[in-house]
């Protein structure tokens, strides 16, 4: 029997107030657009007609602004889990407009199944292709899609002809049992497989929404002085690594967060020639292991998603073959999955907002209070990893703020889970030492010269104890910063 077809307003006319919406994709790779869209005009038209409309959503990490930006703008969401980055999103949560959860990646899948955050009422995916039996190929980001599609009582496919349906292939696809019925994942190797290529609905439950749309993806901002100093200092680190025999000269696979910062220190590793080619194991694939891919410097990429720019999308569909052979895309419970993380001995690196001088991370919220961005998945690989590593310039803000301060206003990563940290200056090598002795080799290795006098008169007159931290002036550059808009005014009054 042929599949129901709507359009996106169509479509969107499914949903109802007050249901859970679980989208595809992760990041901007992968998400639906046009519904999204209709239903940000639905709402918005509810909204005019004096009624309530408001959905709660999951998703696998940020999506593009025709989700997040579209449903914001709209007052469209009461509830949002995990990982977002649209601008609109982030204030609206930020003016607690919505309620927002930010879970570790790798553990939403179980809870949805588990009903942790109530039941999932619709989902939207998008695809390359979708069959009259009901198996569906989503395009570049994966993320929670076979979870909201064996849970959703309805599934609206907006099937893209702007991806090829030869995507099909390069995905991993499955889900995990649940405890107690869990068994190990089968995944010993980057590039084992133990899903199939496809994910399968029962045909009665699918609605398909015909689009021909372009990611929505951009570019990354070009490397500059600071980040390609912080990628030369990781590159150095691993080639000492190497020589002192803790990574092997075969390599260990690597994770790299999002971002600017990833992308720069991934080309810094491809530049050095006494780092030999690698694996990928990671959930967002970017420009850069796309280049990587192309010169073998990445022999196999393992992910979530393609979170790539148009151009280099352009530049995988000329190719697909060859990148089919060496891309993996799976469901987040697998390509952050903290059992394969320790098995692989991945080296995890992910960029810090600021670290304290004892080695607590805030990856989140700014100043404590706002979030930026959420979690995400640099929880999943920074517990479970052979090494994490955190990258940070050193300041932000025109030098206004210094990513170092005596006590992080917020902590994601703690000093039991984060072992080196890499700034534009250096690198503190924390494993081993004491929290007295990674705040000397934080202050002297990573700290900006500007802050390093403040940082260790804070050591120096702290209270003493195992970690000598100073309660009454632990926030003294918060503190600086909020009054006067830069921590250089921080007063160390003991
Ligand atoms: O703001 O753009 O307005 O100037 O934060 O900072 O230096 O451009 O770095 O884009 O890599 O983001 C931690 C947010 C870093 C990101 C974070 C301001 C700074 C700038 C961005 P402007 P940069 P990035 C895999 C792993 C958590 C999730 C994660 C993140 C903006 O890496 O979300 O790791 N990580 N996931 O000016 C105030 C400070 C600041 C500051 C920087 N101390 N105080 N503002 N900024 N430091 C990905 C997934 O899970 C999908």
């Amino acid at each position: 029997m042929a599949l129901t077809k709507m359009t996106p307003s169509e479509a969107a006319r499914l949903i109802k107030n007050g249901d859970n919406i679980g989208f595809s994709g992760f990041t901007h790779a992968g998400c639906p657009k046009a519904v999204p869209r209709a239903l940000a005009a639905l709402a918005e038209e509810e909204h005019n007609a004096g009624r309530p409309f408001k959905i709660g959503m999951f998703t696998g990490a940020s999506t593009g602004d025709s989700i997040d930006g579209a449903l914001a703008r709209a007052k469209a969401v009461s509830f949002r889990t995990p990982y977002q980055t649209t601008p609109d999103m982030r204030n609206a949560i930020n003016n607690e407009e919505i309620a927002y959860f930010d879970v570790h990646l790798s553990t939403l899948a179980q809870d949805l199944r588990y009903g942790f955050y109530g039941p999932v009422d619709v989902a939207i995916v998008e695809a390359c292709d979708v069959t009259d039996d009901g198996q569906i190929v989503p395009t570049v980001g994966v993320g929670i899609s076979p979870t909201v599609c064996s849970l959703a009582k309805k599934v609206i496919v907006e099937l893209n002809s702007w991806h090829p349906k030869e995507l099909r292939g390069i995905h991993d696809l499955c889900q995990l049992a649940d405890p107690p019925h869990r068994k190990d994942t089968g995944i010993t190797a980057v590039r084992d497989r133990v899903g199939c290529d496809h994910i399968k609905v029962d045909p009665a439950k699918i609605v398909v929404v015909e689009v021909n749309e372009p990611n929505e993806g951009s570019g990354f901002a070009p490397v500059d002085e600071t980040t390609h100093k912080i990628g030369e200092n990781v590159a150095k680190f691993f080639v000492s690594e190497m020589k002192a025999g803790r990574i092997p000269s075969s390599f260990l696979p690597i994770q790299s967060g999002v971002g600017n910062i990833a992308n720069a220190v991934l080309a810094a590793l491809a530049e050095n020639d006494q780092i030999p080619d690698m694996e990928v194991y990671t959930e967002v694939i970017q420009d850069a292991v796309i280049d990587m891919l192309a010169n073998g410097r990445v022999k196999f990429a393992s992910g979530s998603s393609l979170t790539v720019s148009n151009p280099t999308m352009d530049r995988i569909y000329e190719n697909l073959p060859f990148f089919k052979e060496r891309v993996m895309l799976r469901p987040t419970e697998f390509s952050n999955n903290p059992e394969i993380v320790r098995r692989l001995g991945i080296v995890a690196m992910n960029t810090a907002l600021e670290v304290d001088i004892f080695g607590n991370v805030n990856s989140t919220n700014v100043m404590g209070n706002k979030i930026m961005n959420g979690v995400g998945g640099s929880g999943d690989f920074t517990r479970s990893a052979y090494m994490s590593i955190f990258l940070t310039p050193s300041t932000a803000k025109g030098g206004k703020i210094s990513a170092f301060v005596p006590m992080v206003s917020h902590t994601d990563h703690n000093e039991h889970d984060v072992k080196i940290i890499i700034s534009e200056y250096g690198v503190a090598d924390l494993r081993g030492k004491s929290p007295r002795q990674r705040a000397e080799a934080i202050i002297e290795n990573c700290v900006h010269p500007d802050y390093r006098t403040l940082l260790r008169a804070y050591l120096d007159h702290g209270t003493k104890g195992q970690t000598p931290v100073s309660l009454p002036v632990a926030f003294s550059f918060h503190r600086a910063f909020l009054e006067y808009g830069d921590m250089h005014q921080a007063e160390l009054a003991f």
